[in-house]
């Protein structure tokens, strides 16, 4: 096998930076993570030759490839085995919708309680810094999140607004990846694309005590658990009784 090295960009707590790693380490790809400061990221990836201002962001056999979507696709061409597609055309169109859906449907839920919960409680910052790999000291990151939090929360529309649909919106989405998990679309031995995008995203819900207990003994959550069983980070109660009371009640 050709050794091959690559550099992932990621941003701390990034569920889809951690599908990009899970499919790396799946293939067998030596790679090294660095994590960028979010808002600060996006000048750095433009200074980096990427086209757009997300992550994860990856540099692979001279290639930039940006985005969870595209870098499945470009492993799969870089280094066949084991594949991350099924080869029948009719059980990959389904894991490519998963895929898509985990992507534009499910990856956004996560991330906007995720910097919602942090503008009103930094005290779970300190495990996701922990768990990254940032250029910076942790004590440092910790004194000047408070203006990064704000922005990222900012430019992810995490309003109130936008957390309360999400939070109602919750237990349909979880029946879905529980549905996709009945089906064998997710969660056979050998995982694929779709189980690598959406097993980061309810994992990074799990982190949440206030939803963990009603995630973890459903499907969903055993597929999360299995996919991606090291999530850094906590979050200590902090969302709306009232708004968590769809999830506990479909649990
Ligand atoms: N859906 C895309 C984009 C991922 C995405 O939005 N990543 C977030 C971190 S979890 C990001 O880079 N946000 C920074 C920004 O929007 O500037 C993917 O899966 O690659």
């Amino acid at each position: 096998m050709r050794p091959m090295a690559a550099r992932l960009y990621a941003l701390p707590g990034s569920h889809p930076s951690v599908t990009a790693e899970l499919m790396l380490q799946r293939k067998g790809i030596d790679y090294r993570r660095l994590d960028l400061v979010p808002a600060v990221h996006r000048p750095l990836l433009r200074a980096l030759r990427f086209p757009g201002i997300t992550v994860p962001a990856l540099v692979i056999d001279g290639r930039r490839v940006q985005g969870s979507r595209t870098i499945s696709r470009a492993l799969d061409e870089i280094r066949a085995e084991p594949p991350l597609f099924p080869a029948d055309p009719q059980a990959r169109s389904a894991v490519e919708e998963a895929e898509r859906w985990g992507d534009e449907d499910l990856q956004a839920v996560p991330r906007r309680i995720a910097w919602w919960a942090l503008r009103r409680d930094r005290s779970g910052l300190r495990g996701f810094v922990e768990g990254a790999h940032l250029p910076l000291p942790t004590g440092l990151a910790l004194l000047t999140a408070p203006p990064i939090i704000l922005a990222a929360a900012r430019y992810n529309a995490a309003t109130d607004e936008a957390v309360t649909a999400d939070l109602a919106a919750l237990p349909g989405l979880l029946d879905h990846v529980d549905s996709l998990i009945a089906d064998g679309v997710l969660g056979a031995d050998e995982p694929n694309a779709a189980d690598y995008q959406i097993a980061p995203s309810v994992r990074l819900l799990m982190c949440f005590d206030d939803l963990r207990p009603a995630i973890e003994g459903r499907p969903a959550g055993e597929h999360a658990l299995r996919v991606c069983p090291e999530f850094p980070g906590r979050i200590g109660p902090v969302l709306p009784e009232n708004l968590l009371e769809p999830l506990r009640a479909a649990a």
